[in-house]
């Protein structure tokens, strides 16, 4: 649909940037921090690791003053679940407590909301060791006392709250659940009892954060985006239509209306996948459905039919990180209508106006974009800038569309930027940089960890100033 007015963002409208405390802050042994899946997973050589990431835990009172110079109005972050319980549960490490107040009172001091994610990725290794993690019930007390912990001490200034960050990817990624070996079936059912488990742990820390009388928002942050069909063949519509289902809509149905429906159940049944669930379960995440969604949204993607064969029989899945086919449901293909960043992934503008709308359709919750970016390998030039006119390009198309989503109806609140500054990126270390300010650092040497404004951050900056009328 075209529209003839268009209307402006609100006065209100949250402009930020986000972050992930293992990709940004570092230390990840200093003042009694405890491990976490992602400091024992298995290195991949040619990348870094996260050990000292961008230095934030010791550079916080200087990235703080460079939000407040680009204008933040709201700043995502993570908490690590090991700096505050090392082990997952038991003994709080009070200098891991202070960090978040110096951070969050800092925050406030600058005039900048902080929006916190409970958990992002780094599930303490401690509760894997004492009983498996998130594949055992037992989770599901030490995630909502842990939130508990979060809400008491940091509640009355915190706001908005993110429960899980892309839960959707965590139940499909062996490591993120603390899972070794290489029975990849295992781990798929393994990977949906966890998934079960973190929608009643997050029922739960709802339902509690409302009784404890506190009034901000909280909800999950799912990556969420379109799946088109490669063509108009009604095979391919379909195909579409149920990796939806099973990449997407399957959690934030849970999440939002406690309903396996009726395709995802037979989806999990035929491949012997369906979890353990206790009686009220389901009633229990109906009552207590989210307040608001955090979507992270980079890029879409398209799909073509992908039949069961001999050869691909019920169960197979391809994986590249995520299953790019499944026998039986669909299989990605590339879309020649779009370009691709440096690593394959399609920019598609008009897919956040779509994955709005239908997040507004079928879910009718406030939203926050909770991450969209561009990685890319960034050049700091010999006169010391950084020219990212490629990330400005995609930024500002994203931010359009955004617009007409508005325009449409869709309640969005805010949007959060991936990432505020160069952080270690999930797979490419620092070879994928997002920032608005550049980290002086190399995979390998850790150099002098600068500071520098991109071309992006002057962008941005104005794009704030201007509530979104001069892209
Ligand atoms: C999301 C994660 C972020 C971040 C981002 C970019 O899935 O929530 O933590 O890593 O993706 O991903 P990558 O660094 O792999 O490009």
């Amino acid at each position: 649909m075209e529209v003839k007015h268009n209307e402006s963002f609100g006065s209100g409208f949250l402009w930020g940037a986000a972050t992930s405390s293992f990709q940004v802050e570092g230390a990840q042994k200093e003042d009694g921090k405890g491990l976490s899946v992602i400091d024992v997973m298995k290195k991949n050589p040619n990348i870094t690791d996260f050990s000292v990431a961008s230095d934030h835990y010791h550079r916080m009172e200087e990235d703080v003053a460079l939000m407040a110079e680009l204008g933040l109005k709201v700043y995502r972050f993570s908490i690590a679940w090991t700096r505050i319980f090392p082990e997952g549960n038991g003994e709080v490490n009070q200098k891991g407590v202070d960090f978040y107040n110096r951070l969050i009172d800092e925050l406030i001091k600058q005039g900048i909301e902080p929006l916190v994610t409970i958990y992002h990725f780094d599930y303490p290794q401690g509760l894997v060791e004492q009983y498996g993690g998130w594949m055992s019930r037992e989770s599901v007390d030490d995630y909502k006392n842990y939130a508990e912990f979060l809400f008491k001490t940091y509640g009355d200034r915190v706001k908005y709250w993110l429960t899980v960050n892309e839960q959707d990817h965590v139940v499909r990624i062996p490591s993120r659940l603390g899972l070794t070996g290489d029975d990849r079936y295992e781990q798929m059912r393994l990977g949906y009892q966890a998934n079960h488990h973190m929608c009643v742990a997050t029922a739960k820390t709802i339902e509690l954060y409302h009784s404890m009388g506190l009034s901000g928002k909280i909800g999950p942050a799912v990556s969420y985006s379109m799946v088109h069909p490669a063509t108009s063949a009604p095979e391919d519509v379909l195909a579409s239509k149920d990796a939806m289902l099973i990449k997407h809509n399957y959690l934030l149905d849970l999440h939002c209306y406690g309903v396996y429906s009726k395709p995802f159940q037979k989806y999990l049944e035929d491949r012997q996948f369906t979890p353990k669930m206790e009686d009220g379960d389901l009633e229990l995440m109906k009552q207590n459905p989210p307040t608001m969604i955090g979507v992270n949204y980079y890029f879409s993607e398209t799909v073509q039919a992908f039949p069961v064969s001999e050869k691909y029989p019920l169960g197979y899945q391809k994986e590249a990180l995520l299953a790019e086919a499944e026998s039986g449901v669909f299989e990605v293909v590339k879309n020649e209508k779009l370009q691709a960043t440096d690593w394959g992934w399609e920019i598609d503008p008009v897919g956040l106006r779509l994955t709005l709308r239908e997040l507004h359709e079928r879910y009718q919750l406030p939203i926050i974009i909770t991450e969209n970016g561009m990685g890319a390998y960034d050049k700091l030039e010999d006169d010391g800038s950084v020219k990212d006119d490629y990330r400005i390009a995609y930024l500002k198309e994203h931010i359009k569309q955004v617009k007409l989503a508005l325009n449409d109806g869709v309640d969005v609140f805010g949007y959060c930027a991936w990432t505020f500054m160069d952080v270690v990126s999930g797979r490419n270390g620092m070879d994928k940089r997002y920032g608005f300010v550049y980290v002086n650092r190399e995979n390998f040497d850790l150099k002098d960890m600068r500071r520098i404004k991109k071309n992006s951050f002057y962008w941005y900056q104005e794009v704030i100033q201007s509530n979104g009328e001069k892209l």
